[in-house]
């Protein structure tokens, strides 16, 4: 009998890529490197990301479809439920696992915690040692010794998402432990987001930088109008924020907060929808939207 060999279709392969850790680790940061271009937002205060994204990459060989979650951590509020919830969602539609730690605050019992939980699934799982640029290496040997010791069955990857470094050969192990399979998408699409919602966590994502204490978690950004006029877009979009109290910080002195806000977004927004923008944003109380059903609904969480 002819030995059989295996089409070029045979050898493609693809699957859901699961990126999950605790907060702040870099989970979009490394989304958005492995892509090759930002479709989350990254800010260095934990719990920024607060929904499922996909980033999907087509390759010759491969449809590599990430998904980044919001950091998993004991969830008291009703928005942090929700946003658990969509991480272990992700976690259960996933061909592979990427479980992302970070070298330079090391393990916490939280990191071990969710080891010992990826560690019983059986399914591809791949740990990604991130932020080694900002790591001595004697600090990482004994990371590296205890990831092992708790994940023996898996490879751990140590990388920089930031700059780049050893992302090739975790790309390299992803599509290796991905499922021979279909495209799911086609060649052009690189998320699941609308320009709308790129707008949206864009605002969201400088509001984040430029304010502090409560603000970045008491804050939803809603787009309310997004008009293409040829080389224009004319967007506004409205900054829901908690309390009465919230409103005067976010807009600052002479209303030189919101300002700053706006500009940082619109060049952002610009040079993603390559047009000019004119960007317009409001300022609204919604009291306990945080804690509200509906609501989280309506602000996407
Ligand atoms: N030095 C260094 N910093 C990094 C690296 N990756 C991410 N960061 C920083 O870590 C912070 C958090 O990054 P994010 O990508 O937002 O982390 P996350 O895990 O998505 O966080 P949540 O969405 O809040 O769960 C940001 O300040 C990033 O710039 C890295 O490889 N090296
Ligand atoms: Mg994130």
């Amino acid at each position: 009998m002819p030995i059989e060999t295996q089409t070029q279709a045979g050898d493609f392969r693809s699957g859901f890529v699961a990126i999950v850790g605790r907060p702040n680790v870099g989970k979009s940061t490394l989304l958005n490197r492995l892509l090759g271009q930002k479709v989350a937002i990254v800010t260095p205060k934990p719990q920024t990301t607060r929904g499922r994204i996909l980033g999907i990459l087509t390759r010759p060989d491969a449809q590599v479809i990430f998904v980044d979650t919001p950091g998993l951590h004991k969830a008291r509020s009703r928005i942090n439920q929700h946003m658990v919830r969509a991480a272990e969602a992700a976690i259960e539609e996933a061909d592979v696992i990427l479980f992302l730690v970070d070298a330079t605050t090391g393990l916490s019992a939280a990191d071990r915690a969710i080891a010992a939980d990826l560690g019983a699934r059986s399914r591809q799982l791949c740990v990604v040692l991130n932020k080694i640029d900002k790591t001595a290496r004697a600090k990482l040997l004994p990371i590296l010794a205890e990831l092992n010791g708790m994940l023996p069955q898996h490879d751990v990857v140590p990388v920089s998402a930031r700059t780049g470094a050893n992302c090739d050969e975790l790309m390299r192990q992803i599509v290796g432990m991905l499922p021979t399979g279909p495209k799911l998408y086609d060649d052009e699409t690189f998320t699941d987001q609308t320009e709308r919602m790129l707008v949206q966590e864009l605002v969201r994502e400088k509001v984040l930088l430029l304010t502090r204490q409560e603000i970045p978690y008491a804050v939803a950004v809603t787009v309310d109008k997004f008009e293409d006029k040829g080389k224009v877009a004319v967007i506004s979009a409205t900054i829901h924020v908690e309390r009465e109290s919230q409103k005067p910080i976010l807009i600052g002195q002479g209303g030189r907060r919101i300002k700053e806000i706006g500009q940082a977004a619109r060049l952002e927004i610009e040079a993603m929808l390559d047009r000019r923008v004119f960007l317009e944003l409001f300022v609204r109380v919604q009291a306990d939207w945080t804690q509200r059903e509906s609501l989280l609904r309506e602000f996407g969480v």
